[in-house]
């Protein structure tokens, strides 16, 4: 078998998706996701211009090899737009050998740990009543673990709890960047205040999780882990931005609220510190970013032996396609925690058709060969490229904050 074409096709429904196509000699296809948010050009221009050329005429089923070739082969190793776009082709092989040997992809991996996996889902809103209102209702749907942010009284919509703020459907189509607010010292004592409030209005028998946004210092984010732990979350989200891996010694000596890190690495270096020194609880990876499914099985092995478990960032950016190969992912591997699910518009179902499913707060594979999901292309011509950007966050004072 030889690689024949790679098309690369971006689309806009709802947001922005880069999603790659392998055209195999046998008329086999795969298809993977090289999305990365507000970035979207880069990883096309990057997979147009240096990737897609030297792999015209490869052995597509030579998976391994084709991931140290583009990895090692650049000689400019990791980052986000290379690595999406190692994710984007390392998915679309794996898409093609599990259907070329006529199997859902976790059967290749080795085979089936479990038959569905716990996803959590997002509710945010302007103050703690609206949140404790959505989780009520979330758990009416059966979901069996949330993540709950609050807005900050006083000042504008914070990450993850208003429309615009990376909420809403189609909120993060933007010309240019939106500015959020930010104040730690509104912030710190008003998040045990809402799980205080959730434990009294949905008790104790739901997973809550909580989305820092890589917005503290270690010892705020120990300060507030233990303030939290009363409450016993499921975990503390990017208490701190990660680059600084050592950094998370100091939150773990204080505090016994379980930590969630690793939505924005895009290697194992990136976590090799956290996860060799049980800093973390939870390797928060994902298809699209750290090396498609050759970079998860890495990672993930690697923490198994740590106690260290899965938990693939799954938000509307990472597409059904990613999404897909997360699951077959999460199916296989031992040490499993939770995967993320934050929903998709009717149209990004629709472009992309997939054989995954929800039930309740569980999601299935399907049985389908391959990872099971495709892109229409037809579908996709109808939804152009529109330029969007990710928000970013000012201290009160101005000083530009982590968003
Ligand atoms: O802000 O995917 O846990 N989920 C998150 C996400 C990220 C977006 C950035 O593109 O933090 O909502
Ligand atoms: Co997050």
């Amino acid at each position: 078998m030889k690689i024949r074409e790679i098309k690369v096709i971006v689309a806009s429904p709802g947001r922005n998706f880069v999603t790659v196509k392998i055209i195999t000699d046998e008329g086999l296809h795969g298809v993977g996701d090289a999305t990365v948010n507000g970035r979207e050009k880069a990883v096309v221009a990057y997979l147009q211009d240096h990737v897609i050329p030297i792999l015209i005429g490869k052995d597509p089923t030579r998976i391994e090899d084709i991931w140290q070739y583009l990895y090692k082969g650049a000689y400019w190793r990791r980052g986000p737009i290379t690595m999406a776009a190692i994710s984007g082709i390392d998915m679309a092989l794996w898409d093609i050998k599990a259907k070329a040997a006529d199997m859902p992809l976790y059967q290749l991996l080795g085979g089936a740990s479990r038959d569905k996996m716990m996803i959590y889902q997002h509710v945010g809103g302007l103050d703690i009543e609206e949140v404790v209102e959505g989780v009520l209702a979330k758990r009416e749907t059966g979901l069996e673990a949330i993540r709950a942010q609050v807005s900050i009284p006083g000042l504008p919509p914070i990450y993850g709890t208003g429309k615009g703020s990376n909420q809403g459907m189609g909120g993060m189509v933007q010309a240019a960047p939106m500015e959020e607010v930010w104040s730690t010292r509104k912030y710190m004592p008003l998040i045990p205040k809402l799980f205080d409030r959730l434990r009294d209005a949905v008790g104790w028998d739901v997973h809550l999780l909580h989305d820092v946004h890589h917005r503290l210092t270690p010892i705020e984010a120990a300060r507030l882990g233990k303030d939290l732990e009363p409450f016993r979350l499921f975990w503390l989200e990017d208490a701190v931005q990660a680059e600084l891996q050592e950094g998370f010694r100091l939150i773990r000596q204080h505090t016994t609220t379980p930590l969630a890190v690793g939505e924005i690495f895009n290697t194992i270096w990136d976590c090799q510190q956290l996860i060799s020194e049980q800093l973390i609880d939870y390797i928060r990876v994902t298809s699209v970013h750290a090396g498609g499914v050759t970079g998860l099985r890495r990672i993930f092995d690697f923490a198994s032996i740590y106690h260290v478990r899965s938990a693939c960032h799954g938000p509307m950016d990472v597409s059904p396609v990613a999404m897909a190969a997360n699951l077959h992912v999460d199916r296989w591997v031992p040490n499993f925690g939770i995967q993320e699910y934050s929903g998709y518009t009717e149209a990004t179902h629709e472009m992309f058709p997939h054989s995954w499913s929800q039930d309740g707060g569980y999601l299935l594979t399907g049985e389908a060969s391959g990872h099971g999901a495709d892109i229409d292309e037809t579908v996709a011509a109808r939804y152009p490229y529109e330029p969007a950007y990710l928000p970013v966050a000012r201290a009160e004072d101005g000083t530009l904050w982590s968003w």
